[in-house]
């Protein structure tokens, strides 16, 4: 069986497919889209060409939430109402931290905008001023973000919150939420990614803080 997973090193959405890689120890090839040829095979496979895309025997699986599900399903509780919180968790990260967080990155990449959209910045910004202190309630007394287990929702909420974090601190006072991404980035599968990104962070357009 052959297993390949199209991505950048650096980007928030391919985490969430390494990571869960990583959960299970699954072999795989990567292929950088920063090489022409994986950048091409990509669009090819799949013309939106947003990444990760797993490739499984020629077979193309698109959306991360699903190929974590593909690769690793123990990653989803089988008990009915778990697995809702855990995939209603996965898409809070994604649309209510992930997509504010990409936002305001967008704004400052010269490839896509001359001049930053203040309005749709601070937009963003109050987008993730309502949801840290949701997530900071929602997390208490919780280890991983759905409880006691590491699933779906941690592939999401690792690089979703790494990269809030950087573009918009989460409060001092959101001590939960503070101490839960804490806990995500030193997850052995979760520091592999940050680890392997580490060369691309000059590449961050607002400037990487000299942290984690
Ligand atoms: N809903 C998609 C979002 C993927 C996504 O937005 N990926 C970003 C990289 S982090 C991307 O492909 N950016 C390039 C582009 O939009 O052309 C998923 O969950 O896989």
């Amino acid at each position: 069986m052959s297993l390949e997973l199209f991505g950048h090193p650096f980007s928030s959405y391919t985490w969430k497919a390494l990571i869960a890689l990583y959960e299970t120890e699954r072999p795989f090839t990567f292929r950088n889209i920063e090489e022409a040829d994986n950048h091409a095979a990509l669009t090819e496979l799949w013309p939106v060409g947003k990444f990760p895309l797993l490739v499984e025997d020629g077979v193309p699986i698109m959306e991360s939430s699903i190929i974590v599900e593909h690769v690793a399903p123990a990653l989803v509780p089988d008990e009915r109402e778990r697995a809702e919180d855990v995939r209603m968790l996965d898409r809070i990260f994604d649309n209510h931290v992930m997509t504010p967080m990409q936002a305001i990155v967008a704004e400052h990449l010269p490839f896509i905008t001359k001049t930053p959209d203040e309005n749709r910045i601070a937009r963003a910004r109050s987008a993730l001023d309502n949801i840290y202190p949701w997530l900071d309630a929602r997390l208490a007394g919780r280890r991983w973000a759905a409880g006691d287990e590491f699933t779906l929702a941690d592939c999401a909420g690792a690089p979703s919150l790494f990269y809030a974090d950087w573009v918009h601190p989460i409060p001092e006072e959101f001590e939960t939420l503070k101490a839960y991404r804490g806990r995500a980035l030193a997850r052995p599968s979760v520091a592999r990614a940050v680890d392997e990104a580490r060369p691309y962070r000059k590449l961050f357009p607002l400037g990487a803080p000299d942290r984690d």
